[in-house]
């Protein structure tokens, strides 16, 4: 009987040996986002990345993330970014601008340039929600987030469009 045929698997490891990182950080509900940042370099340390390949980049609050994440992911020099915020919401509705056009940018912006930008803005109703979400209790999202973007590093290079790949060939100029 003919041997069934199984499907190929593509999925990036978690070493981040080699590998170079730029975090952007808001300085806002920097109670929260510092120690996202913590935990996220710290992932990214584990996993093999040394000090010298992880630059971090602070900014006034989330809704400053997208335009700072796209100015650094144009630079050339990085495998994969980490954007880090906390939004809290407050009274008004400047909470829903602030969260959707943060989200909104930092998906633009990847799409744009085609490096990954790992989503680490905290969306939150209470400081307690955020503290629990930022390790002062269990988890921390910013230590996810590190393994996200090694990740998501290695898949994107995995997935690079080969030289000579069938399609672009027959799209070449015959001489
Ligand atoms: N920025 C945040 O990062 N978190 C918040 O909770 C927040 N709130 O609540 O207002 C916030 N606002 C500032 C905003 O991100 C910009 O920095 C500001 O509007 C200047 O463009």
């Amino acid at each position: 009987m003919a041997e069934k045929r199984q499907p190929g698997k593509v999925s990036g490891g978690l070493s981040g040996s080699g590998l170079r990182f730029g975090i952007v950080v808001s300085r806002f509900n920097s109670f929260i986002t510092e120690r996202l940042l913590s935990a996220a370099v710290d992932a990214l340390e584990r996993a093999g990345a040394t000090d010298k390949n992880v630059d971090v980049v602070h900014v006034p609050g989330a809704f400053e993330l997208p335009l700072a994440a796209k100015k650094l992911a144009a630079t050339g020099r990085y495998n994969a970014l980490i954007a880090i915020g906390c939004v809290l919401r407050g009274e008004t509705t400047h909470y829903d601008y602030v969260c959707a056009e943060t989200a909104r940018g930092l998906q633009l912006a990847q799409m744009d340039v085609g490096l990954p930008i790992i989503f680490c803005v905290l969306t939150c109703d209470t400081l307690e929600q955020a503290i629990n979400r930022a390790g002062l209790k269990g988890g921390n999202k910013g230590f996810e987030a590190g393994l996200a973007a090694i990740e998501m590093a290695r898949l994107s290079h995995a997935l690079k469009p080969a030289g000579a790949a069938p399609n672009s060939a027959r799209k070449t100029r015959r001489k």
